[in-house]
């Protein structure tokens, strides 16, 4: 049965699907080891979507939600910003496994109203894990928590924007409040929060691209004059190469898969570079047809399992044999690039000793990667966490756009630099001017249309917002979406920073830790997901939103609203300015009416962005200019794309230790929990696993199955802990090891970022496992430390 047959067999097939509130929270005890290998997608993700999606939604909901997501008149998966086919080429059921878990858990019909909140104490909620938070349902009017009371309350709406209007127009100052965007809000609702932040006077921006491709941005920028990737996914149908190095696609980006299937149809080959062999790129079956679903296809024509963090050296290896061997598109490099005759000389005397060390891999393997390289004329390059969250991310993809300049892989059919966004929208909102540092152009831009001079200095990026916080520099929070205390690092730390504010306010669909850690008064305000149809002002108003390729198109949702309390971002936006700024020279009034009225402002004000509301109606929306790609122009401060020569050096973990990454389960969303289960790589019923290699969990004098906490050690000494977790045997590097994440941010010291792009190194961490009750220290805390801290033996051994 293929996607779109079982979607027609919904209502006779899954009518009695159970619903999926839990009462009782994670009992890790209930955790279970399976060791046989899974191919990704296939039959089982087409069971698991539909009994997710009946069993959230109902039957009726899933039909009209399912048929609609990413179809043309449709509204975009909340899934992940992988681009969508041509409008012509899209399948009646356009979307994967986890797309439809992403909808089933926005379009629930659990709805969470007043008396849940009468019955449970904030503490109460404090004690519980995300999974159990999000999985109570939609909000489904605001509330409030009072200054020391034990329970939200509700508010009406003009209420909580007059609250958040007193607390905004008394501040000492604008910059003692902090607006943080996640990554789903749409191109209206971004322009228009960051608007309203700059009319009140602050480029305090975060957002979540901090903590997710802002490495990307700063290297793509410095070398190629833009911080966004130069491929269509035309290009990666027509690749000859295509090289996915630190992404998990079968599970963070699965319609990545059937795009891989159509250029390996189409001759190219494929490298993964990852220190785990994970399951989407060795063994994926096409749920889109019926053959695809019983016939697997191993889409990794090489797969180099790294050591973590070794991709610097990888890249430097491979350029430096293209160099030896003369594998140069030598016409490229002297018209567009500066740096090629320092890079051949740093290169010339690579340390071959180091790249082994650092990469765990052999020279015979770097070098038949780059043999691969040298024999395609185009090459398509993705990236994604596993390369941004590193301390030296940005020399990292550098290195990565070294490679791509050597063999004129930018601007050329089927050649380019991809890499692949998480959230939705999050290249958009950037778009948009959600930043803390946009330049002064659109600044000006601001100016110029809406009257107003905007602030100048550059704001607090996501780190240093905590900072700002724990020093007690910030008094209103306000996230737009998102799960701030959930997603950041170093959890006790950015917990008691957030404490520390007189107001937290979210808007939000679900429930999440940032909701129960809170300031000194709290709001909650409702939002309507993109899957719900949004009739502000009494009209249908539509949304747009941008993918990773820069394409922008429209997107407006089929289903009613959870509650008819909610109300949409941009409402939610343009009434606080209302409230809070009652001199304002910007139209809040009619651009909460009519969205076209915001796409008017977008079109004068954000580049490329010229008779914007005319472009994003036609199907399939329109593709933002990119200057390398579309012309080979490159505006940098040279006028050239940018070689670069970084020196090589090995991180070195001292002995006793592991190299441990924090990563996705393939339940999950971020901090939302879909359930227990990580079918590709055998985890089921908990996740407070940590993956070790088993002559590693010898070495260092454990077993299998053990129970044990996790220290971190960075050079503040002070000691992290997350307790209880069980060490599962797991194939991968010597000396790497890996937990999921929001789990291990306990772990992750928020001073640990990376160089230039200050994002959180979330993928190299320093670790030491010890026996129950050893560790002392500051603690794992909050809802990352829960745990029944009880030990199985019987565990069957995993070893992929
Ligand atoms: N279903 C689902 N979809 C999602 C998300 C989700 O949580 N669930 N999240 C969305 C978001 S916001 C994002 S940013 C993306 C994230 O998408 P991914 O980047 O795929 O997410 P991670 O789970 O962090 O996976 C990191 C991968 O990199 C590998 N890796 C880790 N360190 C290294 C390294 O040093 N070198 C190399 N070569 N590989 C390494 C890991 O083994 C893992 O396979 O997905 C988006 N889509
Ligand atoms: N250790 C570790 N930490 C990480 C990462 C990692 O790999 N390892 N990855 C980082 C990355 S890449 C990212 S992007 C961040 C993610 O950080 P965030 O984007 O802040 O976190 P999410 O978990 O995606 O946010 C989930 C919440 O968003 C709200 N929400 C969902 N849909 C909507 C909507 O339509 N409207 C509104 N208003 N609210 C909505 C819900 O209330 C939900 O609880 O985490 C980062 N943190
Ligand atoms: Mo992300």
């Amino acid at each position: 049965m293929t996607l779109l047959d079982a979607l027609r067999d919904v209502p006779t097939r899954l009518r009695n699907a159970a619903r999926q509130v839990p009462t009782d929270d994670i009992d890790e005890r209930d955790l279970d080891i399976d060791s046989s290998a899974h191919a990704a997608a296939g039959a089982t993700a087409v069971t698991v979507a539909l009994r997710r999606a009946v069993g959230q939604m109902g039957v009726r909901r899933t039909g009209s939600a399912l048929l609609r997501l990413n179809q043309v008149d449709g509204f975009d998966c909340q899934g992940c910003a992988w681009p969508d086919p041509a409008p012509g080429h899209r399948h009646t059921a356009e979307f994967c496994e986890n797309g439809a878990k992403a909808v089933a858990e926005e379009a629930t019909k659990e709805l969470l109203d007043r008396e849940f909140f009468a019955t449970h104490s904030v503490a109460d909620l404090s004690d519980r894990s995300e999974f159990w938070l999000g999985k109570q349902g939609r909000i489904t009017e605001p509330m409030v928590l009072r200054p020391g009371a034990t329970h939200y309350t509700p508010i009406s709406w003009d209420d909580a924007f007059a609250t958040m209007a007193g607390h905004l127009t008394g501040l000492a100052s604008p910059d003692e409040a902090v607006f943080y965007t996640s990554g789903k809000a749409s191109n209206e609702a971004a322009f228009t929060f960051q608007l309203f932040a700059r009319e009140l006077g602050t480029n305090n921006l975060p957002d979540c691209s901090n903590m997710c491709h802002e490495s990307s941005g700063s290297a793509l920028t410095e070398t190629i004059g833009i911080g966004k990737g130069s491929v269509s996914l035309d290009d990666v149908h027509r690749a000859k190469l295509i090289v996915v190095v630190g992404q998990n696609p079968g599970t963070n980006h699965p319609r990545m898969l059937s795009a891989l299937e159509e250029a390996k149809a189409n001759g190219a080959r494929i490298i993964s570079v990852n220190p785990l062999e994970e399951a989407g790129l060795v063994r994926f079956k096409n749920p889109q047809h019926a053959k695809g679903l019983t016939v697997g296809t191993a889409l990794a024509d090489l797969h180099l399992p790294v050591r973590l963090n070794g991709d610097l050296a990888l890249f430097q290896a491979i350029g430096h044999l293209l160099v030896e061997w003369d594998a140069l598109d030598h016409d490229f490099l002297s018209r567009y690039t500066t740096g090629f005759t320092e890079y051949v000389a740093h290169v010339a005397d690579l340390d071959w000793d180091k790249v082994e060390a650092s990469t765990g891999l052999s020279r015979e393997q770097v070098t038949e990667a780059a043999r691969m390289f040298a024999d395609s004329p185009a090459t398509v390059t993705c990236w994604a966490m596993g390369i941004t969250q590193h301390h030296n991310a940005v020399a990292t993809i550098k290195e990565i756009v070294n490679v791509a300049l050597l063999r004129g892989d930018i601007g050329k059919p089927g050649a380019g630099l991809c890499p692949v966004r998480g959230h939705s929208n999050v290249q958009g909102d950037r778009t948009m001017g959600i930043w803390e540092r946009v330049p002064d152009h659109f600044l000006d831009a601001i100016r110029d249309e809406f009257g107003f001079e905007p602030p100048r200095e550059h704001g607090y990026d996501t780190v240093n917002a905590i900072r700002a916080l724990r020093d007690g520099k910030v008094k209103v929070f306000m996230a737009l979406g998102g799960n701030f205390v959930g997603a950041t690092p170093d959890t006790d730390a950015t917990e008691a920073a957030m404490r520390q504010a007189d107001l937290t306010v979210h808007v939000s669909t679900k429930l999440n830790r940032s909701h129960v850690v809170h300031g000194r008064e709290a709001l909650i305000l409702p939002a309507l997901g993109r899957s719900e149809k949004d009739l502000t002002g009494g009209i249908v108003q539509r949304v747009t939103v941008e993918d990773s390729m820069s394409a922008v198109h429209a997107s407006h949702g089929p289903l009613e609203p959870a509650s008819p309390h909610l109300r949409s971002e941009v409402d939610i936006i343009c009434s606080l300015a209302l409230a809070t700024l009652p001199d304002s020279t910007v139209p809040w009034a009619a651009m909460r009416a009519d969205y076209r009225e915001i796409r008017r402002r977008i079109a004068r004000v954000v580049p490329g962005c010229a008779s914007y509301d005319d472009k994003v109606e036609q199907p399939g929306g329109f593709v933002l200019p990119h200057p390398p790609r579309d012309n080979r122009i490159f505006e940098t401060d040279s006028g050239r794309a940018v070689i670069t020569s970084t020196p090589l050096e090995v991180l070195d973990v001292p002995p006793g230790r592991l190299l441990l990454q924090t990563l996705r389960s393939h339940d999950q969303f971020n901090t939302t929990i879909y359930g227990l289960d990580d079918r590709y790589r055998g985890v089921k019923g908990g996740r407070r696993v940590v993956f070790v290699h088993p002559a590693d969990i010898d070495e260092l004098g454990f077993r299998d199955g053990d129970q044990i906490d996790l220290v971190s050690e960075w050079e503040d000494d002070v000691s992290r802990i997350a307790r209880d977790f069980r060490i599962v045997s797991y194939d991968q590097p010597r000396g790497c090891a890996a937990a999921y994440y929001p789990e291990a941010n306990p772990l992750v010291p928020l001073d640990s970022t990376a160089d230039k792009s200050n994002q959180p190194v979330y993928k190299s961490l320093v670790v030491r496992l010890e026996r129950p009750g050893t560790a002392t220290g500051g603690d794992g805390g909050g809802s990352a430390d829960q745990g029944s801290g009880s030990s199985r033996t019987d565990t069957p051994h995993h070893m992929a």
